[in-house]
């Protein structure tokens, strides 16, 4: 088996999570760090999932809609390597469904354990279809980080295998969560990957810097994005996308259509 192939293995049947050493130079990571640095100076950033230390929610700030925000965000939604490890799991002509910071300053909380969109108000289990699993992935999270990922500064936790119990975590899972959970930790320019199904979260930062990652949410082709990335981003980094980009961006899958005013009729759903 290859190596794309067990990565694959890992993200499904296996841990759920994965991490790539160093896709990215220091010189990228500082490019995009100065970037978020200034667009989350303000306190009124605050991040979702919020933890319960609601006094300190101005010490985790987000960034959203990061693609409009500089050229090197638009580069590292792109990272080949990256692109053909989700094509895999996903299918290859899978969308973008947000990409964001989270920035955890020193003495912030964390967040509770959770999963991640589309999974993320499973805890309405009935409206999710029946016998949901996870043989059969509607998303891929990757994390960028930024700074040193450790048990100090906020590592993501993550408790492996919890994609196969297919639910939103509650309130009394949270001491076998933070008992049995893994640390995913790495140094600026290391990159996970995880499958958003797994139960999560960003960890208090107890270090005295500190610990900004960026988070990319990418989905099957026929999910909804949870950004808006067709109203969101902006015209010149639409008009300059590469074929890529423009499929990230969900401007190559055609649904919802009219049909019934579409020339020539729908070719693509045909019977074989
Ligand atoms: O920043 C992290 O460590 C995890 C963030 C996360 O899980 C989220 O915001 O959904």
């Amino acid at each position: 088996m290859n190596d794309l192939n067990k990565q694959v293995e890992e993200l499904s049947t296996g841990h759920g999570y994965l991490v790539i050493p160093q896709l990215f130079s220091a010189e990228k990571v500082k490019q995009a760090r100065d970037i978020i640095m200034a667009e989350s100076a303000e306190a009124d950033k605050v991040t979702h999932f919020q933890g319960k230390n609601s006094d300190k929610l101005s010490l985790q700030r987000r960034v959203w809609n990061l693609l409009n925000k500089g050229d090197i965000f638009v580069e590292m939604v792109q990272h080949p390597q990256v692109i053909e490890l989700v094509g895999k799991f996903l299918g290859n002509e899978f969308c973008l469904g947000s990409i964001a910071a989270n920035r955890i300053l020193p003495g912030g909380p964390g967040q509770e354990p959770h999963i991640d969109y589309p999974y993320w108000d499973m805890h309405k289990r009935e409206s999710f279809p029946n016998n949901i699993n996870a043989s059969f992935p509607l998303n891929c999270q990757v994390t960028i980080m930024l700074d040193e990922f450790s048990d100090e500064s906020g590592a993501t936790a993550i408790l492996p295998e919890s994609q196969n119990l297919c639910r939103y975590p509650n309130s009394e899972d949270e001491k076998m969560f933070y008992e049995k959970a893994a640390r995913i930790k790495g140094q600026p320019g290391d990159v996970a990957v995880f499958f958003g199904m797994t139960w999560h979260c960003a960890m208090p930062n107890k270090s005295t810097h500190d610990r900004t990652g960026i988070l990319i949410q990418y989905l099957p082709k026929f999910i909804k994005p949870m950004e808006d990335q067709k109203r969101g981003v902006r015209s010149e980094v639409i008009d300059n996308a590469s074929p890529l980009l423009k499929q990230l961006l969900g401007f190559d899958y055609p649904y919802p259509q009219i049909l019934e005013e579409a020339k020539g009729g729908n070719t693509e759903g045909r019977v074989v």
